[in-house]
């Protein structure tokens, strides 16, 4: 990773953020950052990593050598997806995303949560699926299928209300779930009885924040020249 800092158009040097986009811990801090109006604050890092072989470039800005993990302009890291919302939302947006008080802050985190159960199972889903066949452990995609259901179903039931409420950082976690199931998880069929989740969802897939941080496969965008 580079030390050349970049700028906004206003001047304004730019945050970095370790960046991949395929995952869906990086779009929940994307999504967040928009809400922020931090879209052009921050500069994309493109950064390959498998879960496998750590990377000495990320372990060294991040322990744990994962990715999101945001540099700000003074060097400060920052890391994990849930922190990266909550530094930003502090700094910049005032508890907007993540309120300071109790209860609400528990009730958005729980909502945080049960995203992040979503995208931890299918990121582990994911891993199975690279195996060859004959290692994949059925039991376990079968135990995931069970978390994933009963995540989205819990979410389900608390979705009617939030019509109501701005939105929060579990509402752009579950977003960025819920985006990843269509990514990579067609099968997963998760608006099957689930209509207050398919509603809301509905209506998030046309914020700009969502719009302007679209997954992308690499592997899958088409070549110039290449036949449909
Ligand atoms: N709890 C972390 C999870 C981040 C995570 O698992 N990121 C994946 C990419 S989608 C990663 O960096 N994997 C590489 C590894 O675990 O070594 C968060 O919310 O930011």
């Amino acid at each position: 990773m580079t030390d050349s800092k970049t700028e906004t158009s206003n001047g304004i040097t730019k945050m970095r953020l370790l960046w991949s986009s395929r995952s869906p811990f990086v779009r929940k801090v994307l999504i967040a950052a928009h809400e922020l109006g931090l879209g052009d604050r921050i500069e994309l890092v493109p950064t390959f990593v498998t879960g496998k072989i750590p990377v000495p470039d990320v372990e060294a800005l991040n322990p744990s050598g994962q990715i999101p993990t945001l540099v700000d302009v003074d060097g400060a890291t920052v890391f994990d997806s849930t922190a990266i919302i909550d530094y930003l939302d502090t700094k910049f947006g005032s508890g907007l995303l993540l309120p300071r008080a109790y209860p609400q802050r528990l009730d958005v985190l729980r909502r945080v949560a049960l995203a992040q159960g979503i995208k931890e199972k299918s990121i582990r889903w994911i891993s199975e699926r690279l195996r060859p066949e004959e290692h994949r452990d059925a039991e376990l995609v079968v135990g995931i299928a069970r978390t994933l259901n009963n995540c989205l179903d819990a979410l389900e039931t608390d979705a009617a209300r939030w019509k109501d409420m701005p939105i929060d950082a579990g509402h752009v976690g579950l977003a960025a779930a819920l985006g990843y199931l269509d990514f990579r998880f067609a099968q997963v069929s998760w608006r099957t009885r689930r209509p207050a989740l398919e509603t809301w969802h509905k209506t998030f897939a046309q914020r700009p924040s969502y719009i302007a941080t679209e997954f992308v496969d690499p592997n899958k965008v088409a070549q110039p020249n290449t036949k449909p």
